[in-house]
């Protein structure tokens, strides 16, 4: 964060600040001049990282980023918090967001991701903020599921195919009835991937570029991987939190696909992660035997691990971002190139650097 902005004299309450989206949207919120309250759940360890660099100091005069510990899952927390921060906008991005852990925890994904919506939004209607408080909805291109029609659009149908997809349809449905119901200013954002170097570790693209990393840096030796052949639209993070913003500028509410309208395997990910580190892969065998060689020492660099497969896949998503850019002005600019570059980048030094404190410590 720079130097603190003007005051704007809005309020912006943003749940799930402490993961991907939530940090970038909170620093746009701040560069906007916004008061940002957060929610963020109870950890026993740290869960702050992505966010550090905004934290105040809470006894400074008028402070801009506020933090509130709460959960999507406690309707009295969300109806507090609510009524003592009286948002102007609510950005709801909190979820158990992982698609393969939702089969583990279908349950509790069904009331994070989609109950949790209908809390809030019968938060603001409960406390008569209906037409006070705007609402933003991550609702989410898995959506899409089983392909249907590609490039998908926002009059593509929709065929869930994760407990995590279909609790994010009872979200995406109920905003909606929300808005047709009580005239609400309730928007769906329907994004596609995106990613950075601050993505959670456990999604595709960033356990990449760290395996990529430690293993040029002979940190680790393999990279184990799930289905190689899913095809996902892959954009940059920091962009697609504008366009969040963007959809609750405008007059009217609506829903809005955020893609850049290209596709690219997990094997192409890879490829072109390991070559921002002059590593070349080639590919070898079939099926689970697939594996990923080090063209240079034949080394084998990457397996198919099964336990990454998922019960039902979603194997190609290409997004039509048309109405985004002409109702919105949005457009993605990072290519996927850039992206994996700015990636690979950050992990390397991050691990770099980790490396040699750990070999120049006194204790090693
Ligand atoms: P992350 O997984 O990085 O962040 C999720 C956030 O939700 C974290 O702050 C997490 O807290 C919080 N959270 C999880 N469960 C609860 C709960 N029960 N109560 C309160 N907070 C909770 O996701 P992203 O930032 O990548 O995504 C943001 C939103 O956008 C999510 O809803 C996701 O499903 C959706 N989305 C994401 C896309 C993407 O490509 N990134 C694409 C389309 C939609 P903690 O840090 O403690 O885990
Ligand atoms: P996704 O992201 O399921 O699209 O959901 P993820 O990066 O987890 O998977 C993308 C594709 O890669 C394949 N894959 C693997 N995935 C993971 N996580 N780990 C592996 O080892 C692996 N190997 C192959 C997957 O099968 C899949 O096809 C993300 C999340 O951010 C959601 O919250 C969001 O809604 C969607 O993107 C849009």
């Amino acid at each position: 964060m720079g130097k603190r902005v003007e005051s704007n004299g809005k309020v912006a309450l943003v749940t799930g600040v402490t993961g991907q989206d939530g940090a970038y949207l909170s620093e746009l919120l701040l560069d906007k001049g916004y008061t940002v309250h957060g929610i963020k759940r109870r950890s026993s360890s740290f869960n702050t990282d992505r966010i550090e660099h905004l934290y105040e100091d809470p006894h400074v005069d008028d402070p801009r980023f506020i933090l509130h510990f709460g959960d999507m899952t406690d309707s009295t927390n969300l109806i507090r918090v609510v009524q003592e921060t009286q948002p102007d906008e609510i950005y709801n991005l909190a979820a158990q967001s992982h698609v393969h852990v939702s089969f583990e925890t279908p349950e509790y994904t069904a009331n994070a991701d989609g109950m949790g919506t209908l809390r809030l939004l019968e938060a603001i209607r409960l406390l008569g903020l209906t037409d006070k408080t705007r609402f933003y909805q991550a609702s989410t291109s898995e959506l899409y599921g089983k392909v249907q029609e590609v490039p998908q659009s926002e009059t593509t149908p929709f065929y869930p195919r994760s407990p995590y997809a279909a609790a994010k349809l009872y979200a995406y449905w109920i905003v909606v009835n929300y808005r047709e119901a009580y005239g609400m200013h309730a928007s769906n954002g329907i994004l596609f991937n995106h990613e950075s170097p601050i993505r959670g570790e456990t999604f595709v693209t960033r356990k990449i570029t760290r395996a990529a990393a430690a293993i040029r840096l002979g940190l680790q030796d393999k990279l184990y991987l799930g289905n190689l052949n899913a095809k996902r639209d892959w954009g940059h993070a920091r962009e697609y939190v504008r366009g969040m913003w963007l959809m609750l500028q405008q007059d009217t509410p609506d829903d809005y696909v955020l893609a850049t309208g290209e596709t690219h395997t997990v094997r192409s990910f890879v490829e072109k992660a390991f070559a921002k580190l002059d590593i070349a892969i080639e590919w070898r065998g079939e099926g689970v035997d697939e594996k990923g060689y080090d063209k240079a020492s034949g080394r084998v660099l990457i397996e198919i691990d099964p336990r990454y497969f998922r019960p039902t896949e979603v194997e190609l998503l290409i997004g039509n971002p048309a109405k985004a850019h002409s109702k919105l002005g949005w457009k993605h600019e990072a290519n996927l190139d850039q992206l994996v570059g700015e990636m690979v980048e950050q992990d390397f030094k991050s691990m770099q650097s980790k490396a040699f404190n750990a070999k120049s410590s006194p204790h090693a």
